[in-house]
Order: structure tokens, then C-alpha cells, then sequence
């Protein structure tokens, strides 16, 4: 039974200062929802017995079925530290496999803490690192938990040294994620610091200080150590967790020593001298054992040894004696010893209780956001943090003090939206009836059996058997002012309920507020809402048209997520995690909700960005063809309900479901299929993403001589326009302009650079866009933006009308950038500075490179404002068709000559451009020519496209296939006996020996084609 009531947490929810907002991360298959189950269970809500076999939080049929957490689900549980400390912990159990990444970002998202799990016999593991990373970007802090201890001595059979020596391993590798994390993240601050100061300062000062900054940040809160209070030893599947704070109790009464002493020596290499009776450090130096292996290792050894590995029964009552614990008598008699330990782990080292006493006492509640993390999350892209107006920094000031008061603004961010069905929804449900309400209906059924008796003695047996059917309705509907009748359901589909924190305010049910697209750009809404504009609050998600980003919405429910279970409530404050209702025509992914329009969007999460890694594709359709209008209604609905999937329409009229890898792919064909359509569904075979690009010419032939220069080509321009050398000459069709282009492989570091620096570019590219501001200022903000980075001793200043990040992360690429081609070799030296372009969509792999001379103007970093000196007719005309030129480039990319897949790693290198003298009504605006071949700018992007399409193939072409990468760890003797691997077959794989315990570690390199449904 529940031990607390919704009452109670609706107190605490109240109390900012008693909230803990958690997640557990780890690895796919640590232990994260069994730890869960632990938890859940000492809140009543679950039997302590299933604890650990239930996985409570794994409400699925799948994920029960295939023993693997899919989703992130919620609970509000409550914990009572020490005698009146009371607590409420919202505590999310993530997904650990890598499809399911995106699930691990959202909640992540809400939370202020987390729990990282590390099996103890795995180590840290890919996913490990994942989780490590996602934690520290989101700045929120962690505490570690070494789970499955249990392996260590009924697996792995190691002895309590050794034992010892591996967790001090596993604690390294953690801690050497974290390091590298940290450095890097310092590091990158004194570097751009270095930069700034650099260039405000004069050069007066000869001095070089190469110190790297690491030495003066403070690290010492930044590394797990049992010490330091935030490691906690367990299995969780036998249901115990201990700190070493728990032992330095108990061995400072029984060797009386101080109890702060034993805390920080009970673990590292300190052991306790007989003769002296005192604790010295050095127990690997004199080889003693340290005083974590004597006092806490033996102990839990050799109670495994009695219970699990000897079966002595007979000991077992002097165990929990000594221990001094009582086992119920029913617990002695069970035959299976797994009872026996966990009944007596359950008492000594209860594991719900180590966990949540660290919980709440190591991380941070929701009135302990760091202004990092405020920052992070309430920045508004278009203008500096110093000059946000009024309204918005009251708004901030609410948000970072997580106020509740009725007058503070509401601010909520939802992380993700997902499906319940409706008949579970707590207005659906039958509501478990009072102790008044059991009684009426006791006497109520008495009535009706006296009833019966007095008919049956009355009446004919075949009427008494009519009417006694009857009865039942008749006495029910007699009663029925008292009764609460559950409302019927038909509904059966699903509603999506949204997953939410509210960061100020109080939530509340009923209230209408604004949801703020992930575009929403607060300064300009402000400027529109004091201009008198209202937002139409019939608007819905799909009436919004592009440039609107904002709806009113009502919140119809604030649910309290209780893991499988939703209960009503009427308003939920500041600093808890919830589910709201009745959102779905309003959000369909992730959503910023608040009371004032001047809020700004969070900033998407690492989820939303996931599209750019659906990579598994599948096109799917009814097997009954008049279906179809169910399997789309299933795709928008699967669309909105996971974050990292994508729906796409191919021009073919196919729809291809872009999923993360096979799990998610089944688990989304799943939720199709029972769910969403309803319908039975064909997928086809994954459909493979292909990039296209070029190499160089080769220099040897296939039986490796090397080719002749005259073998290569032949010296004369070709049919199609091209040189011998590639270049190619598009003349438009009235003759008006002659560009010449030609295709080149981009230096692979560049390739790599630009796909991961795509966020940059974007929002360069966006930038540029979004500029409707007149002419002048545009130069004037422009040449703000132009980074003079190779001018020595030139000043950048950057003006507080420029959105200073995009700034920083343009001129961070630039700089990189710079940097990768001066080391791809001479021909690339200063390329960086001619960028016209990126492409596909503005900000791929790909560049256009401007090498027109005298037209510096037509640049990526300074794509409008003409370079003093040369804002001569010439250049002011290109400048004019400049848009046209890009677009042309924009689609050569996006659908390559060979098979119409994006381009990858190609750079176009423009070497010419000219636009002749123009008749007057070729240039009209309108487009409405008296000649024939239509605009000129339309003339242009077509003849690029073409001169684009022709460079590329004048050039050797390649198809580029997605490669999978998958380590596996196997012990060295089934090394030779493994079937799955075949060292000729897969050539990538590489073996290496990893340390005493002969452990291999694989890397395998494959195509995706052939790994995809292996
Ligand atoms: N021996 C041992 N097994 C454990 C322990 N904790 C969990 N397991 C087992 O590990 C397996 C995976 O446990 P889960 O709790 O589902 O792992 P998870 O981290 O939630 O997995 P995903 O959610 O799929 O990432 C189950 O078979 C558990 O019984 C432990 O402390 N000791
Ligand atoms: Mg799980």
C-alpha cells in the first residue's frame, strides 16, 4: 500500500528547498530501473519482495518483453532524512540503450541532479561517457553509484583485495571522463578569455603567461570519491547500498575512534596498525590490506559465502544477530537463499535509503540553479545577456529564484510530449472508493439480497429468476444520487500529455498561457504586443504560419506523474516536475509556456537536433492500400510523441520513417501498428543514406603503375564546356552572364569540421536572413561581424547589437577553419576568407568559393557590405545576383549528379563571374521580360546548378556509405570461438589487449547496408 498520501506531496510541492529533481543514467543494462524499483518500492508502491524483478518503471508490453527501458517515465516519491527532514523527489528512470539517446536529453533537461550508474563488472562503457557529457552540458550535478557488487563475488569470484584494487580502476576511469570534460571546458574558456583580452589590450607587455588556467579553477567538487560523500556501493538486485559514511559510524563506536577520521580514510590506502592502534596511511607500500577491504569488504564477502555460496543455513540466525537484525521466521524457513539475503541486506544496508539520503543531501534543489545553467537556458538569441529589456529580466530573476507567488509570471518548458491512452487518463478511471462509500454499497448489496430471499419466497421460481436478474440495476439506480457514476469510455485512442517543469510560478489548472515555438525571438514579439497586436487565441499549432511562433493554449489538467500512474491536481509550483493536458493542437515536440509573451523559448535540447542522427530509414505503407490516410495519421502522431524520430515524404510519394537504429525501429513499427494507425504495416527494407562527392585523380593505375601525365586527359575543351582540367564555362541563355566553376575534394579535416560546427553556420546563415533592417545598418552590423583575424593588431570590437554567441561560435569556426587549410597544404592557404557558402540548406558540408577577381564583396562572413575601395559597378551588380548564384549552389548540392543524394565534402570554386551591360527590361523586378528565356536571377541559379552538376562529374566521383561502428568486449579465451565475427570478412576490426584481466577490446568498422537487419 501507498505509504504516502497525494496530500503530502502536495504539501512539499510547495517547498521548493525539499524538491529534488532527478534522473538515472547508465549504460543500457546497469541496473537503472532496478535501482528504481528500490526506490519505488519504500514508498509502498510496489512490494519490497518484487523490488528489482517488477521494473516498475517499465510500463510498456516491450520493454517488460525485451527486459530494456524505451522510454523515460517519471515518479514523485518522498523521503524523510533524518527525523523531520522531508522530502519530495521527482525521480525520471532513463533509457540506457543509444537508440534511445533523445530520451535521456529530455529528461535530462528537467532535471537539477543525476545518478550515473556504473556496473562494476563492465566499467564505463560507451554510453557511460554519453551520459557523463549529456550531464555536464545540461550543468547539472551527479553523484555515482558502483551497482552490481554482487558480480564481483559470485561471477567474477574476485577476493576482497582484489576486489578493491578493480573499484579503485572503475573510479579512475570515471573520474578521467570527468577530468578530460573539465580541462576541456576550462581550457576553452582561457582561450577565448586569452582572445578577447588579446585583442583589448595593447601589446605593451612582453610577458607570456603559459599557465593554462587549469591550475587556479577549483576542482575539488568536481571528482567522485567515497570521501567526498557521492559513491555509493550496491546491487540493486539484491537490494542494498551503503556510503562509507554508514560504516564510519558503526566502526568509530566499536573501535572508538572519531568518526569524521574514519570517513575520509575508510577508503584509499590507509589501514589500521595493530600495534599502534592507530590509522596509517601507505597499505599498498607495506602491503597491509586498507581498511576498506577489512571492515567492509570481508564483512559483505563472507556473507555472501554463508547465504549464496555455502547455503549454511544453520549460520545464517547468527548473522543477523550479530548484525542486529531480526528475520521473520517465514524468511528462515524459504528454501531459496536469495530471499534469506535480501531479507537480511534490507534491514542492514537498505538500499533506498543510502541512495535517496545522498540524493538529498548532494544534490542541488531547484532554488540552487547556477547562473551557468540560468543563462543557458533563458538566453535570447538576438541580443546580448546586458541588453535584454526590463520585462525580461524580471522574467529571469522570477525563473532563477524559482518563485511560487501567485504574481510571480509562469514560466514551463516542456521537454517532450508523450501518449496515454485515454481510458487511463484519472478522469477515465474508476476512483477507488472512500471507507463511507464501501459502506453504503455493504448495505446496499445487503438490501438486495434480502430482497432476493423475500421475492424468491414469494414468487413462482421462473419469475423470481427474472426479476432477480433485474434486481441489481433496479436498486443501483434507486441509490443513484449517492453513487458517483463513472463516466462511460469510448474514446480509445490516445492523449498526449505534455512532460513539463515549471521553473516560476504556480501552475494552474484552467490558466491560458502563451506556447512559444522554439523560434520565438522575444524582443520582437515585444515590440509587435506594445504596437497592439494580439495573439488570435483560436490559433492552433497547424494554423500558424511561418515567421509566427506563438499560441494561447489552456492547460486543460496538471497531472502528477506517479510512474505508470497520473493523478489530478489543481496547480503545481515552481521547481516540480508534472504532466500537463490538453496541449496537443499546441506543442508537438517541445514547447516554452508562460504568462508573458516576453519569455524567451528555451533552447532546444540535444533531442530536437537528434534528426540529424535518424539515420535508419525505412519506407513504410498499409498493406491495404485505402489505409493510407490511418498510417499518416499514425506518422503525425508518432511524429509528436518521439523526439527522435523523423517523417518524411520522399517526391516519390513514399513515406520513409527516419529512426535512430533497429530498436527504435521496431518500437516505432510497434507503436504504428497497435497504437497510432491501427493498421497493418509493409516497412521495406532500411533504406541507406548515400552522400555524394569527389576525389582526387588517381595517380596510380589498377595494377599500381603510375599514370602518365598525357594518359590523364586530353588537352582540349571538352563538349560539355570543361577544360582538360575541370573548369567549367556556363554561359546563360541570353548570353548575359558567363560564370566559370570548378569542383574540388575539400580537405577531409574541413569535411568533419563543418559537419559538426552545422550549428554555427545555421545560425550564421539564419542571421543573415533575418536581416531586414535598411541597407546602411545592415553594412554597419556587418562590418561588426567581419573578423580580422588574420589583420594583425586590427581591433574587433563587437557592439552589443550583435547576438554576441553567434558571434563568438562564427568566429571560433573561422578561426578553426583557418587553421584546418593552412595545414590541407598551400593551394588552401587563406580559403577560409573566400567562403561564399555553405551547402546543402545553408549550412552543409559543402562550400562555394569565391576566386572572382575583384568581387571580395560576395562573402560568407560579409555577405552584404561592399570592401572599401571596390564597390565598383561590377561588383555592386554581381552582389545583386549573388542570392540567385548561391541558390544554384544550394541545389547542386542537395541532389547530386549521381543518384540525387547530397552532396558531401565538395568545394566549387568559382574562378570567374560576369554580368554584361543589361537591357533595361531584362532587369525588371517582377520578372516580366520581353525576352524570352525569363529573369536573369532565375537564369543564374539554373546555370549554376548546371555548371555545379558538370564540375562535379568532370571530376572522379564517389559514393559515400554511413559506416557502423560498434565495440565489443569479450574475454580472451572465446576470442578464437566467437561465430559473429570473421576477421576477413571484416577488416576494421581491431584487437587489442586491454590489461591483467585479458580482457579484448573490438572495434568493428562495417557498412551500414550490410549491418542494418544482421
Ligand atoms: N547481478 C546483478 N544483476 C543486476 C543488478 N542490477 C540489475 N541487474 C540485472 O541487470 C539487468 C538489467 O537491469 P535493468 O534494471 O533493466 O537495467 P537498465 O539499466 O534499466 O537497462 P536499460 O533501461 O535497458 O538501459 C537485469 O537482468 C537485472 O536483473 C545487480 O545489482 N546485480
Ligand atoms: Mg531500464
Amino acid at each position: 500500500m501507498r505509504l504516502v498520501t497525494k496530500e503530502k506531496l502536495q504539501e512539499l510541492q510547495k517547498r521548493s528547498s525539499s524538491i529534488r529533481n532527478i534522473c538515472i543514467m547508465a549504460h543500457v543494462d546497469h541496473g537503472k530501473t532496478t535501482l528504481a524499483d528500490s526506490l519505488v518500492a519504500c514508498n509502498g508502491i510496489i512490494s519490497s519482495r518484487l523490488a528489482g524483478k517488477l521494473r516498475y518503471m517499465d510500463s510498456r508490453k516491450d520493454e517488460q518483453e525485451r527486459g530494456i527501458t524505451m522510454k523515460s517515465s517519471s515518479i514523485a516519491l518522498f523521503h524523510k532524512l533524518g527525523e523531520s527532514n522531508e522530502f519530495l523527489i521527482n525521480l525520471i528512470d532513463s533509457p540506457g540503450h543509444v537508440d534511445f539517446s533523445s530520451e535521456v536529453s529530455t529528461a535530462v533537461r528537467l532535471c537539477d541532479g543525476a545518478i550515473v550508474l556504473v556496473d562494476v563488472v563492465e566499467g564505463v562503457c560507451p554510453q557511460t561517457k554519453v551520459c557523463l557529457k549529456q550531464a555536464w552540458e545540461e550543468n547539472i550535478k551527479m553523484v555515482l553509484v558502483l551497482n552490481k557488487m554482487d558480480r564481483l563475488i559470485v561471477e567474477m569470484k574476485l577476493t576482497p583485495l582484489d576486489a578493491y584494487i578493480h573499484l579503485t580502476q572503475i573510479m579512475e576511469q570515471v573520474n578521467a571522463v570527468m577530468g578530460e570534460m573539465f580541462a576541456s571546458s576550462v581550457l576553452g574558456k582561457a582561450e577565448t578569455a586569452e582572445e578577447t583580452e588579446k585583442k583589448s589590450k595593447s601589446s605593451s607587455s612582453n610577458v607570456y603567461d603559459w599557465s593554462s588556467g587549469l591550475e587556479d579553477v577549483d576542482d575539488s567538487n568536481l571528482y567522485f570519491s567515497p570521501d567526498q560523500g557521492n559513491v555509493i556501493f550496491a546491487s540493486a538486485v539484491d537490494g542494498w547500498g551503503f556510503e562509507v559514511k554508514h560504516f564510519a559510524k558503526i566502526f568509530s563506536k566499536k573501535m572508538n575512534m572519531d568518526e569524521s577520521l574514519l570517513e575520509k580514510t575508510l577508503w584509499g590506502d590507509y589501514y589500521f596498525n595493530s600495534k599502534t592502534k592507530q590509522i596509517t596511511k601507505g597499505a599498498q607500500l607495506k602491503a597491509k590490506k586498507p581498511l576498506f577491504v577489512q571492515l567492509i569488504l570481508e564483512s559483505l564477502w563472507s556473507l555472501y559465502d554463508t547465504v549464496i555460496i555455502r547455503k549454511d543455513k544453520e549460520k545464517i540466525p547468527k548473522i543477523a544477530e550479530s548484525l542486529g537484525i531480526k528475520l521473520s521466521p517465514r524468511d528462515l524457513r524459504h528454501t531459496d537463499c536469495k530471499v534469506q539475503l535480501q531479507a537480511l541486506f534490507s534491514q542492514w544496508l537498505p538500499l533506498a535509503n543510502a541512495i535517496l539520503d545522498m540524493v538529498c543531501e548532494k544534490l542541488p534543489s531547484p532554488l540552487d540553479l547556477s547562473d551557468e545553467k540560468v543563462d543557458k537556458l533563458f538566453c535570447v538569441p538576438s541580443t546580448s545577456l546586458d541588453n535584454l529589456p526590463d520585462e525580461i529580466k524580471r522574467l529571469k530573476s522570477a525563473f532563477k529564484e524559482c518563485s511560487i507567488s501567485d504574481e510571480a509570471p509562469v514560466t514551463v518548458f516542456i521537454s517532450k510530449m508523450f501518449p496515454v491512452d485515454r481510458k487511463n487518463l484519472p478522469i477515465n478511471k474508476q476512483r477507488p472508493l472512500t471507507a463511507e462509500e464501501i459502506a453504503q454499497r455493504r448495505e446496499m448489496a445487503k438490501q438486495r439480497h434480502a430482497e432476493k430471499l423475500l421475492n424468491l419466497s414469494s414468487k413462482a421460481p421462473d419469475e423470481s429468476s427474472s426479476s432477480a436478474g433485474n434486481a441489481s440495476p433496479m436498486v443501483v439506480s434507486e441509490g443513484q444520487e449517492d453513487i458517483k457514476q463513472e463516466p462511460e469510455v469510448t474514446v480509445d485512442d490516445d492523449a498526449f500529455i505534455a512532460f513539463a517543469r515549471v521553473f516560476s510560478g504556480t501552475l494552474k489548472q484552467g490558466q491560458q498561457l502563451y506556447v512559444l515555438g522554439p523560434k520565438h525571438d522575444p524582443c520582437k514579439a515585444l515590440t509587435k504586443f506594445r504596437d497592439g497586436k494580439e495573439i488570435d487565441p483560436s490559433l492552433t499549432l497547424k494554423d500558424l504560419k511561418s515567421g509566427q511562433h506563438i499560441s494561447v493554449a489552456t492547460v486543460s489538467d496538471v497531472f502528477l506523474l506517479m510512474g505508470r500512474e497520473l493523478e489530478v491536481l489543481e496547480e503545481a509550483p515552481a521547481g516540480n516536475i508534472i504532466g500537463i493536458g490538453g496541449l496537443e493542437e499546441h506543442v508537438l515536440k517541445s514547447a516554452t509556456l508562460s504568462t508573458s509573451i516576453g519569455c524567451p523559448s528555451f533552447k532546444e535540447s540535444q533531442s530536437s537536433l537528434m534528426g540529424e542522427m535518424a539515420i535508419f530509414r525505412v519506407a513504410v505503407e498499409p498493406k491495404n492500400p485505402s489505409e493510407m490516410p490511418a498510417l499518416v495519421k499514425g506518422l503525425r502522431l508518432l511524429n509528436q510523441a518521439d523526439a527522435a524520430v523523423q517523417v518524411l515524404v520522399q517526391e516519390t510519394g513514399e513515406h520513409v520513417l527516419a529512426t535512430a537504429g533497429g530498436v527504435h525501429l521496431e518500437r516505432c513499427l510497434v507503436d504504428l501498428r497497435e497504437r497510432y494507425a491501427k493498421i497493418e504495416i509493409n516497412a521495406s527494407e532500411p533504406i541507406v543514406p548515400f552522400r555524394e562527392t569527389v576525389v582526387h585523380p588517381p595517380k596510380v593505375d589498377m595494377v599500381n603503375e603510375v599514370i602518365q601525365e598525357h594518359n590523364t586527359s586530353v588537352k582540349k575543351v571538352k563538349e560539355d564546356g570543361s577544360d582538360d582540367d575541370g573548369l567549367i564555362t556556363v554561359t546563360t541563355p541570353n548570353k548575359r552572364s558567363v560564370l566559370k566553376i570548378r569542383a574540388e575534394p575539400l580537405p577531409e579535416n574541413v569535411t568533419d569540421l563543418l559537419l559538426k560546427s552545422g550549428d554555427a553556420i545555421r545560425a550564421m546563415a539564419r542571421y543573415h536572413d533575418q536581416r531586414n533592417v535598411p541597407e546602411d545598418e545592415a553594412r554597419l552590423k556587418m562590418e561588426n561581424l567581419r573578423l580580422e583575424s588574420d589583420a594583425a593588431g586590427s581591433e574587433h570590437v563587437p557592439t552589443s547589437t550583435l547576438p554576441g554567441k553567434i558571434l563568438s561560435s562564427v568566429e571560433d569556426l573561422r578561426m578553426k577553419l583557418k587553421k584546418e587549410f593552412s595545414q590541407a597544404g598551400k593551394e588552401w592557404e587563406g580559403a577560409e576568407n573566400n567562403v561564399w557558402s555553405y551547402g546543402p540548406k545553408r549550412c552543409g558540408p559543402n562550400i562555394l568559393l569565391n576566386k572572382i577577381p575583384n568581387a571580395p564583396n560576395l562573402n560568407f562572413w560579409n555577405e552584404t557590405s561592399a570592401s572599401k575601395g571596390i564597390s565598383d559597378e561590377k561588383s555592386e551588380q554581381l552582389s545583386k545576383y549573388s542570392g540567385s548564384f548561391v541558390n544554384g549552389f544550394q541545389l547542386a548540392t542537395l541532389a547530386g549528379p549521381l543518384c540525387e543524394e547530397p552532396m558531401m565534402g565538395v568545394c566549387f570554386v568559382v574562378e570567374d563571374w560576369t554580368i554584361m551591360d543589361l537591357v533595361e527590361d531584362e532587369t525588371t523586378e517582377s520578372g516580366a521580360t520581353s525576352m524570352p528565356y525569363g529573369p536573369l536571377s532565375g537564369q543564374i541559379m539554373s546555370g549554376v546548378k548546371e555548371a555545379c552538376r558538370k564540375a562535379f562529374q568532370a571530376q572522379p566521383q564517389r559514393l559515400m556509405a554511413a559506416m557502423y561502428s560498434c565495440s565489443i568486449q569479450v574475454n580472451a579465451e572465446v576470442l578464437g570461438a566467437e561465430p559473429g565475427i570473421n576477421k576477413t570478412k571484416y577488416p576494421g576490426v581491431d584487437y587489442r589487449p586491454r590489461g591483467k584481466e585479458k580482457v579484448d577490446f573490438r572495434k568493428v568498422f562495417e557498412p551500414l547496408l550490410y549491418s542494418m537487419w544482421q
